[in-house]
């Protein structure tokens, strides 16, 4: 008699526990918080890290659980919404591992009434139109981009270079719209203030991250041996690091490269090196806004059905050097 009651207590126990850990993993109907997703394509870069941060910010102040998940694929991302679905989440801010992904992510979300804000990256329909029905908050990519261009000048000229020995190598990544835009940005910078379009060169990198770049600007070195100064543009911190990277393989150094990056927040193990590099700053815009904003948006939308605005482009970014970085991160909270 004894043992059945131990065994039927244990089983009892047994049971409670089980339904305490699939409530926790689940939800359930008695579970009042709300849940909401941000789900990033490259957890590894600092700048989404930030934006989780500031995201959780969010979370803390207006009191709902944000559930961070990477998706670095889109295998992972429609798993990813299942998962928030199952546990019962009532949206999700994303920014994508591939734009085109747009059009299965929303018809995801809405099988399960999930609201949908972007981040950074826009998505696009299978056919490569925009979806600007989606709620999107992104930097100013072509402002941001021509700033990139006019900085790497000014810096050039200060440094009183010979233009004729001087090329630009412009890494691109046309296929994603806000990459298409800095670059290019940075090119036409480049141009209306006096640099021979003849010598500002372009290669495509494989993938956004330090190795896909230099690969690409390997390649493109090889070609130009008789340059003796670079300037290095692409559409973020990685892009340039990967291209400056690739310089210091050909023996350039700080003397003879500027790289002018994109993020701020990737950039920052770079300009604390005790000795410079070709790396010569980078643009640094507001990760803790795009993170707080979009979050803010979504769970203003889901829990008082204020409807979000349908672009929110954030302008400012400020150049940070070796000589600034810290104050400038400092302000801003970073
Ligand atoms: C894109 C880039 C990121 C960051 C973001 C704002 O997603 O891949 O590095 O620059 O835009």
């Amino acid at each position: 008699m004894k043992l059945k009651k131990i065994l039927s207590t244990c089983l009892l126990a047994g049971a409670s526990l089980l339904s305490v850990h699939a409530n926790a993993f689940w939800g359930s109907d008695d579970d009042e918080t709300l849940k909401l997703g941000y789900l990033v394509k490259q957890p590894e870069e600092p700048w989404f890290q930030t934006e989780w941060a500031f995201a959780d910010k969010a979370a803390k102040q207006y009191n709902f659980e944000l559930i961070k998940m990477a998706v670095p694929d889109g295998e992972k991302t429609l798993n990813a919404i299942d998962t928030l679905a199952a546990s019962g989440a009532k949206g999700f801010v994303i920014c994508t591992p591939d734009p085109k992904l747009g059009s299965a992510i929303m018809a995801k979300a809405k099988s399960y009434d999930l609201k949908v804000i972007t981040v950074d990256d826009q998505f696009l329909t299978a056919k490569g139109q925009p979806m600007t029905e989606v709620p999107l908050v992104m930097m100013a990519a072509s402002q941001i981009g021509q700033r990139q261009g006019h900085e790497l000048y000014k810096e050039m000229q200060k440094r009183g270079w010979d233009v004729a020995s001087t090329a630009v190598m412009a890494i691109t990544a046309d296929e994603l719209d806000t990459a298409r835009r800095r670059v290019h940005g940075a090119m036409d910078a480049l141009k209306t203030d006096g640099f021979p379009a003849a010598q500002i060169y372009t290669v495509p990198t494989k993938s956004n991250d330090i190795p896909g770049a230099l690969d690409a600007a390997n390649s493109l070195l090889v070609q130009y041996p008789d340059i003796k100064q670079w300037l290095v543009v692409g559409m973020n911190d990685n892009t340039v690091l990967g291209g400056v990277r690739a310089t210091e393989g050909q023996g350039f150094s700080a003397a003879n490269v500027i790289g002018i990056g994109i993020n701020g927040v990737d950039a920052v193990n770079e300009l604390a090196k005790s000795k410079a590099t070709g790396f010569y700053g980078s643009l640094l815009p507001s990760p803790d806004v795009h993170g707080f904003k979009s979050t803010e948006m979504l769970y203003n939308w889901v829990s008082k059905d204020v409807e979000p605005e349908k672009f929110v482009e954030v302008t400012d970014a400020v150049l940070i050097t070796r000589d600034n970085f810290k104050q400038e991160l400092e302000k801003k909270g970073l």
